[in-house]
C-alpha cells in the first residue's frame, strides 16, 4: 500500500522527490570503442581499442578479457592481444578547420576531435527522448532518467491497478518495488531499441535515487541492467565502499572515511560491509567525527541509508568551454604562423561544440568572452569580449578566431609550450535579441578573415585567481556543477596530450585544469606568505624562505620564494573524473 498523493507526484516534474521515485542511470558500454567499432563495421565480438596517439582511451569488453585496461599503449595491447583492432579517434590537422579519421596522425601536427562521439551521443539521446520526458545528461555516454511520469502512465493504463486507482481511498494497492520493476521494463525496452536501431549496447541501473542507480548501472556490464529495490538495497550496497558512490569518490570520500571512528569489528582480509558499519553510527557521532560539518554528516547519514535524493535536472548549464593543446612534450610552437594554425583548429572545434550545445538545449547559446592562455614567459592569459549577440554559429567561430588571434599577437612569446582558447560566460540569448546584430553575411574562409582587418575590442589582462578555490574542502563533496565547464580532453591520465604533470606537487592534472591548479599553488604560496607576515609581525622573528618554483611567470611570484610554513589546504580535486574503485578493478 502506498499513499495516493505520493503516487500522483510521479507524474510531475518533481517526481524525483516522491518517496515512490523511480530513477534510472543508463551508461553506454565502452563508448568510444563501440563508436569506432560500429563506424568501421568491425565484429562486436572481436577485441577493439580506441586509440589516441599511442595509447588506448576506451577498450571494448572482448578486449578487456585479455587484461587490457584504459591507458595501455598500443604495443602493450598488441602484445597481450595480437588480434586487437586499434582504430584512431578523429583528428583535426594543424591549420585545418574540419576533422577527419586520419590514418596515422601524430600529436605534433594533429589535435583530437571528439565531435564524432558527440554526434553518436546525440543519436542515442534522441532515442532516449522518444521514450522518456525527464532526462539529465550526465556525460557524453550517460544519463539519469526520472521514470516517474512513464511509470505513472504505465500503471494508469494497466488493468491490474484499475480497481485500486478508481477507489476513493487515500491509499492504493501497489508497492514501490512494483513501480521500480515497471521502470526497469521500460528501461529494457529503450536499451533494446538503441541496440536495434544504432547497434550500441548500454547498461542500466534502476532504483529510487541517482546514487544507487548509478552504482547499479556499472554493476552488471556490458549490455545488462540491475534493479535495486528498497528491500535489496542494503545487500546491494554491501558490495561497495562509500568512495564508489557518486559524489563521494576520490579524496573527499577517503578523508571522510579516515575521520570516522575505526570499526573494531572489521577483520582484515574478510569481506567488509562499510555501509552497514556507517549505518550504526548516529547522526550526532557523524557530525562530531566530521568536524561539526552538519551538512556533510547529514548527507553521509542519508547516503548509507539510500535516502540521499537529488534532482534529475533536465537542463544542464555549461558556462565555459576550452580547446587546449600541450606542446611541452612535443615540438614547441616557434612562431605566430604556428599559433594561428592551431587557433584555426581551436576555433573550429569550439564552433562545433557551441552548435552541439545549441542543438542539445534547443536554444541559442552565445559566449561573452574569449580567453587565450599560453605558457611561456610573461603574462599567461588575456581575454576580450566577443560581442556576438545574434550571430550565427559560423560567425561566432570567425569572431573567436579573429579575437583570439588579436590576443595571441599581443600575448604570446616563443617558444610556446601550451596553448588554450577558452570561451566563457556562455548564456542563452533571449529571443528578442536574435537578429539584433548580424555579422557580414558573406561567409569567408578563415584565411580571408585573418587577412582582413579585424574589429578591435579592448583586451583585458586576466589575473590569475589570488584566492584558493573551495576545491578540496569537504564542502564540495558533490560535483553537482560538473557541467559548468566543458572540457574536451580525454580523461585518460596516460596521454600527454591531455594531462600535465605538475612540477610542484608531481600530480597528474587534467590539462584544462592546469591553470586552476597552478593558481591554487600560487594562492597557497601567497597564503603562506601572509601567514608568515602575520607571524613575522607578531613574533618579530625572521622567517625562513626556502621555496623554489620553476615557473617563469614573474607576475605570479615575483620573489620566487615561499616561506616554509605548513598550511592546511588541499589540492583541487579532478572534477568530473572520479572513478569508482570497483569499476577500476573490473576493467
Ligand atoms: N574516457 C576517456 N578517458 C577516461 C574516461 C573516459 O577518454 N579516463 C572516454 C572514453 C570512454 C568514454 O569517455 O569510452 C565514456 O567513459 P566511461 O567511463 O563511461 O567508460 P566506457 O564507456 O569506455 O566504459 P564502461 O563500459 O565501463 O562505461
Ligand atoms: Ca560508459
Amino acid at each position: 500500500m502506498v499513499l495516493r498523493k505520493h503516487f500522483e507526484q510521479l507524474k510531475t516534474p518533481q517526481s524525483w522527490q516522491s518517496p515512490l521515485a523511480v530513477i534510472a542511470h543508463i551508461d553506454l558500454d565502452a563508448f568510444y570503442a563501440q563508436c569506432l567499432q560500429v563506424r568501421g563495421g568491425y565484429d562486436p565480438t572481436e577485441p577493439l581499442g580506441c586509440r589516441q596517439w599511442n595509447a588506448l582511451i576506451a577498450i571494448n569488453y572482448p578486449a578487456r578479457k585479455y587484461g587490457l585496461k584504459r591507458g595501455v599503449s598500443c604495443d602493450e595491447a598488441r602484445a597481450l592481444c595480437p588480434s586487437i583492432h586499434l582504430p584512431h579517434v578523429a583528428t583535426f590537422k594543424k591549420g585545418e578547420t574540419t576533422w577527419a579519421f586520419h590514418e596515422s596522425p601524430d600529436a605534433n601536427n594533429y589535435k583530437v576531435s571528439l565531435d564524432f562521439f558527440r554526434l553518436e551521443s546525440r543519436k542515442i539521446f534522441e532515442l532516449f527522448k522518444k521514450h522518456f520526458a525527464q532526462i539529465e545528461k550526465a556525460g557524453i555516454d550517460e544519463a539519469f532518467i526520472d521514470l516517474g511520469p512513464e511509470v505513472y502512465t504505465q500503471v494508469c493504463c494497466s488493468e491490474k491497478y484499475k480497481q485500486t486507482l478508481l477507489s476513493d481511498s487515500d491509499e492504493i494497492e501497489i508497492t514501490h518495488d512494483e513501480l521500480i520493476d515497471i521502470g526497469a521494463e521500460l528501461v529494457k525496452v529503450v536499451r533494446l531499441h538503441i541496440h536495434e536501431e544504432l547497434k550500441y549496447t548500454c547498461s542500466a541501473g534502476i532504483s529510487f535515487n541517482k546514487q544507487i542507480s548509478k552504482l547499479a548501472s556499472g554493476y552488471n556490464k556490458p549490455f545488462n541492467q540491475t534493479t535495486v529495490t528498497r528491500d535489496s538495497m542494503n545487500e546491494f550496497l554491501s558490495n561497495f565502499e562509500i568512495t564508489d558512490v557518486w559524489g563521494w569518490g576520490g579524496k573527499i570520500g577517503k578523508e571522510v572515511v579516515q575521520k570516522l571512528p575505526a570499526d573494531i569489528n572489521k577483520v582484515e582480509g574478510e569481506k567488509y560491509d562499510q555501509f552497514a558499519y556507517i549505518r550504526t553510527l548516529t547522526l550526532d557521532s557523524l557530525v562530531s567525527s566530521l568536524d561539526d560539518d552538519f551538512q556533510l554528516a547529514t548527507s553521509l547519514y542519508k547516503t548509507v541509508r539510500g535516502n540521499y535524493t537529488s534532482e534529475v535536472k533536465s537542463r544542464t548549464i555549461i558556462k565555459s568551454m576550452n580547446a587546449v593543446k600541450d606542446f611541452r612534450k612535443l615540438t614547441h610552437l616557434k612562431n605566430m604562423g604556428d599559433v594561428i594554425d592551431w587557433l584555426k583548429v581551436f576555433s573550429a572545434d569550439l564552433t562545433l561544440r557551441i552548435q552541439n550545445l545549441r542543438d542539445d538545449l534547443q536554444t541559442t547559446i552565445v559566449p561573452k568572452t574569449v580567453v587565450v592562455k599560453h605558457s611561456g614567459s610573461g603574462v599567461r592569459s588575456k581575454q576580450k569580449p566577443l560581442n556576438v549577440n545574434g550571430f550565427s554559429v559560423d560567425e561566432i567561430g570567425q569572431q573567436i578566431l579573429l579575437q583570439s588571434t588579436e590576443i595571441a599577437k599581443e600575448l604570446i612569446s616563443f617558444p610556446c609550450g601550451y596553448l588554450a582558447v577558452e570561451i566563457t560566460g556562455l548564456y542563452e540569448q533571449p529571443k528578442e535579441q536574435l537578429n539584433f546584430k548580424r555579422a557580414d553575411p558573406k561567409k569567408r574562409s578563415y584565411d580571408e578573415l585573418l587577412d582582413s582587418k579585424s574589429p578591435t575590442t579592448p583586451t583585458k589582462v586576466k589575473f590569475n585567481n589570488m584566492k584558493p578555490s573551495n576545491d578540496g574542502t569537504l564542502k564540495l563533496f558533490f560535483d553537482e556543477n560538473k557541467h559548468a565547464k566543458e572540457t574536451e580532453e580525454s580523461k585518460d591520465g596516460q596521454d600527454t596530450d591531455n594531462y600535465f604533470q605538475c612540477t610542484e606537487c608531481g600530480k597528474q592534472i587534467i590539462l584544462s585544469e592546469m591553470f586552476d591548479h597552478e593558481d591554487w599553488h600560487f594562492a597557497k604560496r601567497i597564503r603562506n606568505q601572509e601567514l608568515v607576515e602575520v607571524a613575522d609581525k607578531s613574533n618579530k622573528s625572521p622567517c625562513k624562505l626556502n621555496y623554489s618554483h620553476n615557473t617563469s611567470d614573474s607576475t605570479k611570484n615575483p620573489q620566487n620564494t615561499t616561506p616554509n610554513v605548513e598550511v592546511k589546504a588541499e589540492a583541487p580535486s579532478k572534477k568530473g573524473n572520479q572513478r569508482s574503485i570497483l569499476e577500476f578493478y573490473k576493467k
